[in-house]
């Protein structure tokens, strides 16, 4: 299996309930590294290109007004397999589908304040890593 970078965010919902460590401890425990990290609010402009592939969805509003809600957390995470690890430890988009243990299942509150998101496939991380952290050091660890 490949070293991979992918691209996490968690969400306003689990930043406001104070839960960026309890997350960030399930990635490293699971093996994977934080190689870069901002907290930040994100514009409307952001939100809307950054979750642009549903644009056309009945919930694109109300999915870039959530993630307009509060600041949320950015992070690169480096390892082995990275983005289907990180996708594994979500869980289902979901909270009521994820599996027990998962973040979504335990730290989710709904299919919309779905506490993370995690890029799904390598060229969507590979985009997703740009956008965020273009310009900005990525760590090798
Ligand atoms: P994410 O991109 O945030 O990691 O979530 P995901 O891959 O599990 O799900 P995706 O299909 O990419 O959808 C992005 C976000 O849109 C909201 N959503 N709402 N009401 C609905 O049917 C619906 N479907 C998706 C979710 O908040 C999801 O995280
Ligand atoms: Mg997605």
């Amino acid at each position: 299996m490949a070293i991979e970078r992918t691209l996490s965010i968690i969400k306003p919902d689990a930043v406001a309930k104070n839960v960026i460590g309890q997350i960030t401890s399930r990635f490293e425990a699971a093996g994977l590294k934080v190689v870069a990290a901002k907290l930040v609010q994100l514009s409307r402009a952001e939100a809307e290109q950054f979750y642009g592939v549903h644009r056309a969805r009945p919930f694109f509003k109300d999915l870039v007004d959530f993630m307009l809600s509060g600041p949320v957390m950015i992070q690169v995470l480096e390892g082995e397999d990275a983005i289907a690890k990180n996708r594994d430890l979500m869980g289902a988009t979901d909270p009521k589908k994820a599996a027990p243990g998962t973040i979504r299942a335990d730290f989710a509150d709904s299919i919309d304040a779905n506490a993370v998101h995690g890029s799904d496939a390598p060229e969507t991380a590979a985009a997703e890593v740009a956008f965020f952290f273009a310009g900005l050091n990525v760590y090798s660890r």
